[in-house]
């Protein structure tokens, strides 16, 4: 573990292969329930690079009208998410020994292409309470900036299996992914290769 700045903690190779392929596959399922989707931005109605869905009780959603905003239904299908898996419970006891339980999972699809701007997560009553982030598949480089946008960023790789803690006083930081890096020496587990190169889950309380 590396705390990587006050309140970052960074577990490199937290899942073993055997591990991440359970959770891929976990994740495929939920995937199959609960079809990826494509957000958009709020006023311009730009869409997002990035594919989504979620599992838990609520699940982050965005579009032109309505802005960012944590739903309990799937914004095409109008099913409650699926449940999430018990193996994020245990990792999230585990690796934040918050007391009360997550309430979303966003899962993050990336091609080869996708990107996420610099941004800050601030659709949450409580900011007390820690992120959780677990990468699979393709490597990608990573931003953490400072509590205002024009702050200095450092920028460092998530893997496949790694983990990540925000809590504290990173948890309100800017971060971004600016790019997915080529394939080399990592597989896409088998159960999420036909979906995209990197996923991403971000566990969260929302209440
Ligand atoms: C640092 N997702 O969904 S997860 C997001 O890799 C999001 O898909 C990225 O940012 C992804 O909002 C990054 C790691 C992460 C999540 C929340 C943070 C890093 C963070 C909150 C504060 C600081
Ligand atoms: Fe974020």
């Amino acid at each position: 573990m590396s705390e990587i700045v006050p309140g970052a903690f960074h577990y490199a190779g937290f899942l073993d292969k055997a591990e991440q392929t359970a959770l891929a596959e976990e994740i495929a399922g939920v995937i199959a329930a609960a079809p990826l989707y494509v957000s958009t931005m709020p006023k311009t109605g730009a869409p997002m690079s990035v594919r989504m869905t979620n599992c838990g009780v609520l699940g982050w959603v965005s579009d032109k009208e309505r802005g960012y905003r944590y739903e309990a239904q799937h914004p095409t299908t109008g099913d409650p998410w699926p449940a999430m898996p018990p193996r994020l419970l245990y990792l999230w006891n585990e690796l934040t020994r918050y007391p009360k339980p997550p309430e979303a999972c966003l899962v993050n699809v990336y091609d080869e292409k996708a990107r996420m701007g610099l941004h800050q997560d601030k659709d949450e009553a409580d900011f007390g309470a820690p992120i959780l982030s677990i990468s699979l598949g393709a490597d990608c480089r990573f931003r953490l900036g400072g509590t205002r946008r024009g702050d200095p960023a450092i920028a460092f790789a998530l893997a496949s299996g790694d983990a990540l803690v925000l809590s504290g006083p990173a948890r309100m930081r800017y971060h971004g992914v600016d790019r997915i890096l080529p394939m080399i020496a990592t597989l896409m587990p088998p159960a999420l290769a036909p979906f995209g190169a990197r996923v991403n889950l971000t566990l969260r309380r929302v209440t």
